[in-house]
């Protein structure tokens, strides 16, 4: 395994970042998951220009243009093997602020650190996918867009492993979170979706849902290809009790159907058939990307 930081490669014992970078002091940097299919990196230029403007919104300087960090993900993919066809895998793209003196102030840090690892992915379990996943709300709330606005991508995640903690405490993999007033933002680290009323429904990004790039890809791509119409409209949880559907979208987890939330079964309590298509024609998508 080669990882690299900074234009080298190190092996894994080796690949270290500086105790003085603010990105591990202070959670200061920015990040991507970006999924391999076909030994291709998925939608790269989506996730790179999404990196971009988390980088703009907090003042990073990323120091490589676009076409060098693509070019160092695609070396950094030939290196360890996840070129060609058929191949998967998981790119984690980091900027971590640097190394700096002990303050908060990013003026102390000369220079950003640009971290690539590629890795195997680590998927719910099937039976997660046939069957249908179960979630609870958390009582932790996405943190505000006047404090830490969601849409950055940034390595402050606490937010969301709080949330994660709360789901998995009450034996869910993932966990509803609602913004400050009451409006479902997204999941732990997955967009909502829900079906209702023959169309399909996702929250905008300004109640607290991540731009997410398979979030994009179903919208704009699948449910076009299905002839299907999707509308960004505020939801409580009243909507996703009432709907019909519900399914979660990230690059990791892909197209996951939710068959419950806070115990209220949704439609019939398995996974739907609007959601069954969308899943089909993504991992179609997918296959022949
Ligand atoms: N919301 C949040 C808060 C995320 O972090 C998504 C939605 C899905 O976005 P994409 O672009 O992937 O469709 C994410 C991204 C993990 C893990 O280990 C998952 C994400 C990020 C970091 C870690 O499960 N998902």
């Amino acid at each position: 395994m080669k990882i690299y930081i900074d234009g080298e490669f190190f092996g894994r014992d080796d690949a270290k970042i500086s105790v003085f970078d603010h990105g591990l002091l202070y959670g200061d940097g920015i990040f991507e998951g970006i999924r391999i299919y076909n030994g291709k990196a998925f939608l790269l230029d989506e996730h790179i220009d999404r990196l971009f403007r988390s980088a703009r919104a907090i003042m990073l300087e990323i120091g490589m243009s676009k076409k060098d960090l693509c070019e160092a993900i695609g070396e950094t993919m030939s290196l360890n093997g996840r070129v060609g066809s058929g191949v998967t895998g998981y790119i984690r793209l980091v900027v971590t602020r640097g190394k700096g003196k002990l303050g908060i102030d990013p003026a102390s840090c000369l220079r950003s650190s640009v971290i690539i690892i590629t890795e195997d992915l680590q998927l719910y379990p099937e039976k997660t996918y046939n069957e249908g996943m179960s979630l609870i709300t958390a009582s932790v709330r996405r943190n505000r867009v006047d404090s830490l606005d969601p849409r950055i991508k940034s390595l402050n995640y606490l937010n969301n492993i709080m949330a994660k903690m709360e789901a998995q405490n009450s034996g869910s993999p993932e966990a509803v979170v609602l913004n400050e007033r009451g409006f479902v933002a997204e999941c732990t680290a997955d967009n909502i979706f829900i079906v209702t009323a023959g169309s399909v429904v996702t929250p905008p990004e300004q109640d607290g849902a991540l731009a997410g790039i398979t979030r994009e890809c179903v919208s704009k791509t699948i449910c076009a290809a299905l002839g299907i119409e999707v509308k960004e409209r505020s939801m409580t949880l009243y909507d996703i009790y009432t709907a019909d559907e519900c399914f979660l979208t990230g690059s990791g987890a892909e197209i996951v159907p939710v068959v419950s939330v806070d115990r209220r079964v949704i439609g019939d309590g398995v996974p739907g058939p609007v959601t069954d298509s969308i899943r089909k024609e993504f991992s179609r998508y997918t296959d022949s990307f």
